[in-house]
């Protein structure tokens, strides 16, 4: 039994919906155990096929990491949880099943990087994606600045990263960051028929394509290190608490550079 995530099993096909309402289904620890439990799964459990990943309700995918839980942390804590989450997403990336994220509204932040960590995005044309990170005085610690970059390139990535903008479904179909914006009655439906597409192919072969793609993108990179050191820099500043102290608070942030 999960307490932030819905499940339904059927037909091989395992639908995932992270549910926190009360925080537009934020990633918090809890979530994000509850979440490694299922990939765990995923790749052990022959009945589990394909995942799908999408948000419980009509507002959110996630709106991001928890911000209160993050407002508390210290340096130290803030690199070991970036890197814990590198760890889940990368599991997500690397899952021998396919993956698709069926992004039915705000993917934002932590958000932004699960849908990322997926194989495929298909978005409902009401969803909204950003990585608005730096309104809170931090950077993305989920792998963001990697896989963002990897899809969208380093020019759209960064204005994305240091502006905070939301972009639409339609906007970011247009530079790749989801693969189809479809009506949202539509998105379980669509989502769903394209998993079967994929299950009807041969297993091994589909998890060789996953495999052979990822085998260009080395985690064991610098970028994901350097990412984790830098978001864990970012929480030592007041630049931080300010951000999220402003957004508890609902309020406008003053930032002073230190
Ligand atoms: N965390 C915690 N609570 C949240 C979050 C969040 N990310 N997003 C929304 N909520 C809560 C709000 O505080 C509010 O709670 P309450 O009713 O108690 O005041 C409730 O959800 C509803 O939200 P709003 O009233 O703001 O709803 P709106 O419809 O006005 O706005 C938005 C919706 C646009 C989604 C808005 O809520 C928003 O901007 N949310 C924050 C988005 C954001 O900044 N996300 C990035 C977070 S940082 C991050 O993801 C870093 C990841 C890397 C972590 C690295 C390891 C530690």
């Amino acid at each position: 039994m999960m307490d932030n995530l819905k499940i339904d099993h059927t037909d091989g096909i395992v639908t995932v919906y992270i549910s926190r309402p009360e925080a537009m289904n934020a990633l918090n620890l809890k979530t994000l155990s509850e979440l490694i439990v299922v990939l765990q799964q995923a790749y052990e459990q022959p009945d589990y096929r394909g995942l799908i990943l999408t948000g419980d309700g009509e507002k959110a995918f996630v709106a991001g990491a928890d911000i209160k839980e993050l407002a508390a942390l210290t340096r130290d804590q803030a690199l070991a949880f970036a890197q814990n989450g590198q760890r889940l997403f990368k599991l997500i990336e690397d899952c021998p099943k396919p993956v698709i994220a069926a992004v039915n509204g705000y993917a934002l932040g932590g958000g932004c990087e699960l849908a990322m960590a997926c194989h495929i995005r298909i978005a409902a044309e009401e969803a909204r994606f950003g990585q608005p990170e730096v309104n809170l005085g931090i950077i993305p610690g989920y792998g963001g600045t990697q896989r963002l970059t990897q899809l969208v390139g380093r020019g759209k990535a960064l204005e994305l990263m240091m502006t905070g903008d939301m972009v639409t479904a339609q906007q970011a179909l247009s530079i790749g960051l989801v693969n189809h914006v479809v009506p949202r009655v539509s998105l379980a439906e669509f989502t769903r028929d394209m998993m079967k597409r994929i299950l009807a192919k041969g297993p091994f072969a589909v998890s060789q394509v996953i495999k052979s793609v990822n085998a260009g993108y080395g985690f064991q990179d610098a970028g994901y290190a350097a990412e984790a050191e830098n978001f864990a820099a970012c929480v030592n500043t007041h630049d931080f608490r300010e951000g999220t102290d402003a957004f508890i608070n609902k309020r406008q942030p003053a930032f002073k550079g230190e």
